[in-house]
């Protein structure tokens, strides 16, 4: 039983008098309780640790008490466990020394078993649910298959992945064999995570908006739907697109239970392309919160009432950046759960 059930009855599509709320990122970098651990353990021993990554997991909800809990992981487990080597490296990130750029370069990505080579994050999610004691639910994730393309091509991060839309468009084979692959791969590991305990699952298609409309509807949407699919009556799915309100039409025609958009679609232009009942996520700049807690309140009030509070969650548009002051972490959630509809 979960004791604080608001996110769920909302992705459910009940009514409620004040929206959830719960922030991307919010397992990490702007807390100092995490960098005291970042100082002991390497990325991926966080990761790879049940006793620490759930730890990290409930850091922020001891803090702030939001309405849900994110597992503490990452997107590029996934190739890990499909034999593409991946380092975090500190104050680059991502790095992938084999990136791959041809149909040749296929041949070593498997379709890992799951429980084999992710059984440690199925263990977190067991562990986070027991210290979690039912207080609130918990989230899952996992990146598009196109957004894991991206990494896994370039090798490294990048503000506009030319190397992986030139293997696309060189190899469109090769491409949509890799997209197949971590399509069925991302499958398995998340109805692991659910069988484990997640109650809900995020997909994160963060470099979706870097395609054109066509090209968004050849090399991403289709794999995204397809585990959508996948997923239905198992658990509520968020659909989280960075950029990407091109798609909106196919995001509501789809079978997500919510969708999670950015601040550069304003909410009511979020609101007039989707059904009256679908629940929006989202959007508020993240910049903000480096702002003050004054314009904080103000801006997530004026968020609340542009979406509407019924069949809404309140979240940034994007992840926290790590110098945020914890001060304007408060502001944002206070604001929220302080929140008062004039009427139900
Ligand atoms: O030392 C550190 O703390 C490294 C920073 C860090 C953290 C805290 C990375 C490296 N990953 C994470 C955790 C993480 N990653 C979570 C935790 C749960 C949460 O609190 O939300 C989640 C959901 C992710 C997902 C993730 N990783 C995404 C999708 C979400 C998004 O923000 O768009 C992406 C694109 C990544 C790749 C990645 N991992 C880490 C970094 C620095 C990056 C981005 C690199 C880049 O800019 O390309």
């Amino acid at each position: 039983m979960i004791k604080n059930d608001l996110f769920l009855r909302v992705l459910n599509g009940e009514a409620t008098s004040r929206p959830p709320v719960w922030m991307m990122r919010q397992a990490g970098r702007y807390l100092p309780e995490y960098i005291k651990i970042r100082e002991k353990y390497d990325f991926f021993t966080r990761c790879q640790t049940p006793e620490l990554a759930s730890e990290i997991t409930i850091q922020p909800i001891r803090r702030y008490g939001m309405d849900a809990a994110i597992l503490f992981s990452d997107i590029l487990v996934i190739p890990q466990a499909m034999n593409i080597e991946v380092q975090m490296v500190p104050n680059v990130g991502p790095v992938i020394p084999n990136p791959v750029r041809s149909l040749k370069d296929l041949d070593q990505v498997i379709i890992p078993e799951v429980n084999e080579s992710l059984g440690y994050v199925f263990d977190a999610i067991k562990m986070t649910k027991e210290k979690l004691e039912g207080q609130v639910p918990l989230i899952g994730f996992a990146g598009s298959p196109w957004t894991l393309l991206c990494y896994i091509v370039q090798g490294r991060g990048s503000k506009v992945f030319e190397l992986a839309k030139q293997f696309c468009f060189n190899e469109p084979e090769a491409a949509h064999l890799l997209l197949d692959k971590l399509t069925e791969t991302t499958i398995e590991y998340l109805k692991g995570k659910i069988k484990a305990g997640a109650d809900v699952i995020q997909l994160f298609d963060s470099w979706g908006g870097i395609l054109s409309p066509e090209d968004y509807l050849k090399y991403s949407w289709p794999y995204l739907n397809r585990i959508i699919d996948a997923l239905e009556d198992q658990v509520p799915v968020i659909m989280y697109g960075k950029g990407c309100w091109f798609a909106m039409n196919e995001f509501n025609k789809s079978k997500a239970s919510a969708i999670g958009i950015d601040w550069t679609c304003a909410p009511k232009t979020a609101r007039s392309l989707v059904d009256s009942k679908r629940v929006l996520q989202g959007n508020l700049d993240p910049s903000y919160l480096l702002s003050n807690p004054t314009l904080i309140t103000n801006k997530v009030n004026q968020m609340i009432g542009e979406f509407g509070h019924q069949h809404y969650i309140v979240n940034l548009g994007h992840g926290i950046t790590p110098k945020t002051p914890l001060d304007n972490v408060k502001a944002f959630f206070d604001t929220v759960k302080n929140y008062q509809a004039l009427e139900v």
